[in-house]
């Protein structure tokens, strides 16, 4: 039996096209993972824990099959496929792509090469506004307190604005 399940990912871009960059997973996603059923505002962001341009972060839901280590999978092949290197250092660097799983349904999953919900999300203005924007009322699985919530406890000072073009979405039943 097929079960749907329902996934928050973040997407980050600050090499290239960054917007181009961005609108590309959207458009990947949706054909490899499935139905993006919600696309966040586009945010401008300073890189945080590096030196590097600023980023474009925005926050999607998706409806997917896929289980989590295939999901994780199919987002690494999205994240290569868009001209994403292998990191040549030890810390955060530039890229075109990123692509993290920051929810998956209630799970909580804790393993070598994946950890759910993302363990740095609740320190991240530039993940929860975004993710403010299309799930405001999520509950985070074992902090248990909403995005709403998280984000005004949130001690991540960055300032990031929207910048005003959105992303497009070529899913059906999108809300
Ligand atoms: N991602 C990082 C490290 N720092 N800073 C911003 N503003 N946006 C990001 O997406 C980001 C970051 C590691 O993935
Ligand atoms: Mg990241
Ligand atoms: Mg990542």
């Amino acid at each position: 039996m097929i079960s749907l399940k329902t996934t928050y990912i973040a997407l980050g871009s600050n090499k290239g096209n960054k917007l181009q960059n961005l609108q590309a997973a959207v458009d990947t996603i949706f054909v490899r993972v499935g139905n993006v059923n919600k696309i966040s505002k586009v945010y401008q962001t300073p890189a945080i824990g590096f030196e590097g341009d600023d980023f474009y972060n925005a926050c999607i839901k998706v409806e997917t099959e896929l289980k989590p280590k295939r999901l994780l999978k199919a987002l690494q092949d999205i994240e290569s496929k868009l001209g994403r290197e292998s990191k040549t250092t030890d810390g955060y660097e530039s890229r075109e792509i990123d692509l993290d799983i920051l929810f998956y349904d209630n799970e909580i999953i804790e393993e070598k090469t994946l950890v759910i919900p993302h363990p740095e999300l609740q320190k991240r203005r530039f993940v929860l506004q975004p993710l403010f924007d299309i799930a405001k009322d999520f509950e985070h699985p074992f902090l248990n307190k909403n995005i709403e919530v998280l984000l005004k406890e949130c001690e991540d000072a960055s300032i990031i604005e929207t910048i005003n073009i959105w992303l497009k979405n070529q899913s059906k039943e999108y809300t």
